[in-house]
């Protein structure tokens, strides 16, 4: 199958995942509700649930358990974007092509929809557990190295906590808040791409890998492949910011430069910037091929990353 179809159905796939585990908008809570399906079905790439689901397939995973952990990454992921746009980061009014949740919504139940979209996440992920066949507990693939489903669930719970907090994604954008305006050195660049984008995509590879049962040496690899995507990934939004137009990205173009960031087009150049993300996403293919397992679709992803208009 062509890889653009492909990539078509994995997202139409994610997209009927993320639905399936969104709660009903009812009762007396009805507006935060709301506030967040208004989001997260406003679209998006989806990459961070097909990203996993791609580590995952590759990895010989084959059952449902991949399913809500594909659910809860996208919806952390809505409530970074929900929290970002507020006036007090970034202010910003439209995302995804429509106007963002605190425009439609108002501040208060913006913030509170990021953090029953943040809440949910966990409480969706947290029903992996009750999917777990105790018949097959020890009997996962019939390969004695690797850990059972319980503890798989157990340690992709322990990455989904870990990676968007303070020693992740919060962590990457309060280095970032904070130094906002001024000169950054390329190590604070780095920290701050590494988590504040890298970090989720790390999650979701890594979570990829650990349910479908990859022993510890494998999820190491998985986990630096996934730093040169982040990276990659940032620095190519970086990009777009000054080269898109608003269309392509459904968002304010020149965002960074309007609000004095400094970027890592703004460090090295264009011309620096647009060779970074192709050695990045080389290294990232480079450690794909290493690894057993049919890496075809995640190395096309990869590629269609780097040429990625939105
Ligand atoms: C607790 C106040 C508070 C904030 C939470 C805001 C926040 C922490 C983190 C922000 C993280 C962030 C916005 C990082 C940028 C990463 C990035 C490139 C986001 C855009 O991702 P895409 O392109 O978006 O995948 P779509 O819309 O396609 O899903």
């Amino acid at each position: 199958m062509e890889f653009e179809q492909e990539l078509k159905n994995k997202v139409s796939e994610a997209e009927s995942v993320i639905k399936s585990y969104m709660p009903d908008v009812i009762d007396m809570q009805h507006t935060v509700l709301e506030a967040m399906e208004y989001t997260i079905s406003a679209g998006g790439k989806r990459i961070r649930p097909v990203l996993m689901k791609a580590c995952y397939d590759m990895l010989g995973g084959n059952d449902k358990l991949i399913e809500p952990f594909m659910a809860a990454i996208e919806m952390i992921h809505t409530y970074s974007l929900i929290h970002d746009d507020l006036p007090a980061l970034d202010n910003d009014d439209y995302r995804r092509g429509r106007k963002t949740a605190h425009v439609v919504y108002g501040e208060a139940m913006a913030i509170l929809a990021g953090d029953g979209l943040l809440n949910y996440a966990y409480e969706t992920a947290s029903k992996a557990f009750l999917m777990i066949d105790e018949a097959d507990i020890d009997d996962v693939a019939g390969v004695k190295e690797e850990i059972t489903k319980r503890k798989r669930v157990e340690k992709a719970m322990s990455i989904l906590a870990r990676n968007p907090g303070v020693y992740g994604m919060i962590g990457g954008q309060v280095v970032d808040v904070e130094l906002t305006g001024q000169t950054l050195s390329k190590e604070q660049l780095e920290y701050i791409y590494n988590n504040k984008t890298g970090a989720l995509i790390e999650a979701a590879m890594t979570i990829g890998a650990v349910l479908a049962g990859a022993t510890d040496e494998l999820v190491d690899k998985i986990s630096k492949t996934a730093y040169n995507i982040g990276m990659a990934f940032q620095i190519q939004d970086d990009i777009l910011d000054e080269t898109a137009t608003f269309e392509e990205l459904g968002k304010p173009i020149h965002s960074d430069q309007d609000s004095g960031k400094v970027t890592y087009v703004t460090i090295h150049g264009m011309d620096e910037a647009r060779d970074k993300v192709k050695s990045l996403s080389e290294s990232a293919i480079d450690t794909i091929n290493e690894l057993k397992g049919d890496g075809e679709f995640l190395k096309e992803l990869v590629k269609f990353l780097i040429h990625r208009k939105n």
